[in-house]
């Protein structure tokens, strides 16, 4: 669980910004994560068939990059059928998956503990923002083998490209100078093909987006009118980047205890931000943060890239 009080500072102070804004890690309550899964699921949502098509189908190179036998340290709950595929390829001496939900957490850790038996787990609660602190004796073996981050998903695209660059550097000084990263980034494109990933027909990427201000309602007692409230997502190409909104159907305010918000009709929350990268482009901020581009795998539509980094 993410302290209660550092969430309700982050929704005053977000929206009390004159462009009103909350950070999108909140999504992910019990709730937000359900809903979550289902836009995997969506025939519009490409990114998540895409990366697992393609860390299938080139495994074996995936791995040999990575080298087997390193250490795998992982951001996020890492259940998925992504980091099984990567686990039974790359044989890691031990893997650490890091997430901020302390219960997807122990979730993972435990589904992975039954499936692969002869692994050493080290699961780490914490949040991929701030410096990783591996306990020391923890993973004995892991100690001299190399280390490796896997960062899939593209949840790197909701860093602006400074914050990214900042995560990539710290990331760069926690693996060392023999270290190597492997990132999903999710590819410039058909601007239509974005808008309808995240303005599907179901409308379950409006649900996730509305959960948000459910869960500020639900948790800091707050009184937002869902349906006073639309979602709004479209792909701003001079920032290169999807932006989910919510925006105010009417003029209106909002409690939150003490504090009392106005919204012009019309007027938005911005929610997300999710930065869409070309190769060279990614590559390029990579090789400023101390990396220089080993590889690149894409699936077969050309949606979605796997970049492996080496430390430079
Ligand atoms: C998990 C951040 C990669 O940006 O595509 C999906 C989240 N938001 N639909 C993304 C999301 C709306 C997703 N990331």
């Amino acid at each position: 669980m993410v302290p209660a009080d550092s969430f309700r500072e982050d929704v005053i102070a977000g929206l009390s910004l004159p462009q009103k804004a909350l950070p999108p890690k909140y999504f992910y309550d019990a709730m937000g994560s359900r809903l979550f899964e289902a836009i995997c699921r969506l025939k519009e949502y490409y990114p998540t068939r895409s990366e697992l098509a393609l860390t299938g189908a080139r495994i074996g190179e995936i791995a040999r990059f990575a080298g087997k036998g390193s250490t795998l340290i992982e951001y996020g709950s890492g259940e998925s059928l992504k980091s099984r595929l990567l686990i039974e390829a790359l044989r890691p001496a031990a893997y650490i998956p890091v997430d901020i939900s302390q219960d997807a957490l122990r979730k993972a850790a435990a589904a992975l503990r039954q499936r692969f038996p002869w692994l050493d787990i080290l699961a780490v609660h914490g949040d991929f923002s701030q410096p990783l602190k591996i306990p020391v004796g923890a993973g004995t073996r892991s100690f001299s083998s190399r280390r490796v981050v896997y960062f899939p998903g593209s949840t790197i695209g909701n860093l602006t490209p400074a914050e990214a660059h900042a995560f990539l550097r710290m990331t760069r000084g926690q693996v060392g100078p023999r270290g190597a990263m492997l990132i999903g980034v999710d590819l410039k494109k058909d601007a239509r093909l974005l808008h309808a990933a995240y303005n599907d027909a179901k409308g379950v990427t409006a649900a996730f987006n509305l959960n948000l201000l459910a869960r500020i309602n639900r948790e800091l007692g707050a009184d937002f009118r869902l349906r006073r409230f639309r979602h709004y997502a479209f792909y701003n190409a001079a920032q290169g980047r999807v932006e989910m909104h919510l925006v105010s159907l009417a003029a209106q305010s909002v409690n939150i205890g003490n504090h009392r918000f106005a919204f012009e009709a019309g007027e938005s929350i911005h929610t997300e931000n999710s930065y869409k990268y070309s190769v060279d482009g990614f590559r390029a901020l990579a090789k400023s943060a101390g990396f220089r581009g080993g590889k690149v795998w894409l699936d077969r539509k050309g949606l979605f890239a796997l970049h492996g980094l080496v430390a430079s």
